[in-house]
């Protein structure tokens, strides 16, 4: 690109243009005068819908399950799931998804069961990151979903590196990594752009502008025009995508993808929706918001409006929806129940699995705690009793070091 000389001083800000936001359907579940439909068959929408449905169902309950002490933690994709769903929808199914937390939308709509996120939630012998991370932060290697990190921001490089090596495999496939707007302050967001358009790599960014970073508004984060402007700082291509509207969404998505893969070029997609719940249970959003905007977005809600849609398009039925709501919401109790009469994994699982062999040192720890579960067994759960009869209890061993 040629830069033309001035022979005055200009100085940009940015707001000599304004990013557009793609929108098809209206909040009443219409298509927009003028907008067409992206090409969507009945039965994919219909499994987009469940997805969205189920997730749904799953944050209600699981967040009842939190309030009632049955569970630790837990985060809600509430108001999100047209902007996660739709996107993971306009993938194929095995490309990579690297998330922030908030996207298990994704997981229902590539499969992952309710037993698996129940055995993830309550750290139980069938979990497969073995209870060692807080709930909500799921894997699936056969669904393509790398587990979740809690620090904000580290899956966005780690998506550039990613793609970068689908590229040279040349296997057709492409990531796409998810992340809030609050977590595109960190410098990771801008060493990830960087690289994915340096090096031309299949990767999509997918920021869910939700709004808030915890209590934080995005006006105190940002003085831009949100996101979406810094994919010009790394000529990448970018689009503003109203993050309710799942037609949108998934037609965004889809040509993102194939630009990704057809052109190796990255593309920053920046989805403007709403966190309708809490940030996490931990949370309470009445002290740093209003109900009357949170009103505003209810009336948004993006659930609804695909329903709407869907009823219209004659591919639902109020019947199916009333059925689905029920047997969604009695498997999930199902599936909670079970999981939480499974022990939790076996107490070696702390120390094997984390280097090739169980270091010495690892085994001295492992052995000290053995020996103080010995000692003090009232102090720990059942299933951390199930010791090695061969550790003897050392009656000057103080246990705690
Ligand atoms: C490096 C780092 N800093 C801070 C935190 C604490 N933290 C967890 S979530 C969060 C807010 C993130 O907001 P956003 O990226 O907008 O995602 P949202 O929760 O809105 O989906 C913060 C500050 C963290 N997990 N990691
Ligand atoms: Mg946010």
């Amino acid at each position: 690109m040629t830069t033309p000389h001035v022979h005055e001083p200009v100085f940009l800000t940015g707001d000599e243009f304004s990013i557009p936001t793609f929108r098809l359907l209206d909040p009443d579940g219409c298509l927009r005068e003028g907008a067409t439909a992206p090409q969507l068959s009945r039965d994919h929408a219909r499994r987009i819908y469940r997805a969205m449905l189920a997730t749904r169902v799953l944050d209600e309950r699981m967040m009842a399950a939190q309030r009632q002490g049955r569970l630790s933690f837990y985060m809600q994709c509430t108001g999100e799931e047209a902007a996660v769903i739709g996107a993971t929808a306009a993938l194929d199914d095995a490309d990579m998804i690297m998330a922030q937390y908030r996207e298990q939308g994704a997981l229902v709509y590539r499969g992952f069961t309710f037993d698996e996120f129940m055995n993830q939630l309550f750290g139980n012998e069938l979990d497969y990151g073995k209870g060692r991370q807080m709930p909500v932060h799921y894997g699936s290697r056969k669904l393509h979903y790398m587990t979740i990190s809690s620090p904000l921001a580290t899956q966005i490089p780690q998506a550039t590196g990613y793609a970068y090596g689908q590229k040279l495999a040349e296997d057709g496939h492409c990531t796409i990594t998810f992340f809030g707007e609050g977590a595109a302050s960190e410098g990771d967001f801008h060493a990830a752009l960087n690289m994915a358009s340096v090096h031309a790599v299949p990767v999509i960014f997918f920021c869910r502008n939700n709004g808030y970073a915890i209590s934080t508004p995005a006006v105190e984060q940002f003085a831009a025009d949100g996101i979406a402007p810094r994919a010009f700082g790394y000529h990448m291509h970018v689009i503003r995508v109203d993050g309710n509207d799942i037609l949108a969404v998934y037609e965004a998505t889809r040509q993102a993808r194939r630009i990704a893969v057809e052109n190796n070029q990255p593309v920053l997609i920046e989805a403007m929706t709403y966190r309708l719940a809490a940030h996490s249970s931990s949370d309470d959003p009445s002290g740093y918001r209003s109900k009357s905007e949170e009103q505003i977005w209810h009336d948004q809600d993006p659930l609804l409006r695909m329903q709407k849609w869907m009823l219209g398009q004659q591919w639902w039925s109020e019947e199916e929806e009333k059925e689905l709501q029920e047997s969604l919401r009695r498997e999930v109790l199902e599936t909670m129940k079970r999981a939480e009469k499974r022990p939790p994994p076996p107490l070696d699982s702390l120390v094997s699995e984390v280097y090739a062999e169980v270091t010495p040192s690892l085994q001295n720890q492992f052995d000290q705690l053995k020996r103080h579960i010995r000692k003090y067994p009232d102090a720990y759960p059942r299933g951390a009793r199930s010791l090695d009869p061969e550790v003897a209890v050392d009656s000057n061993d103080q246990g705690e070091r």
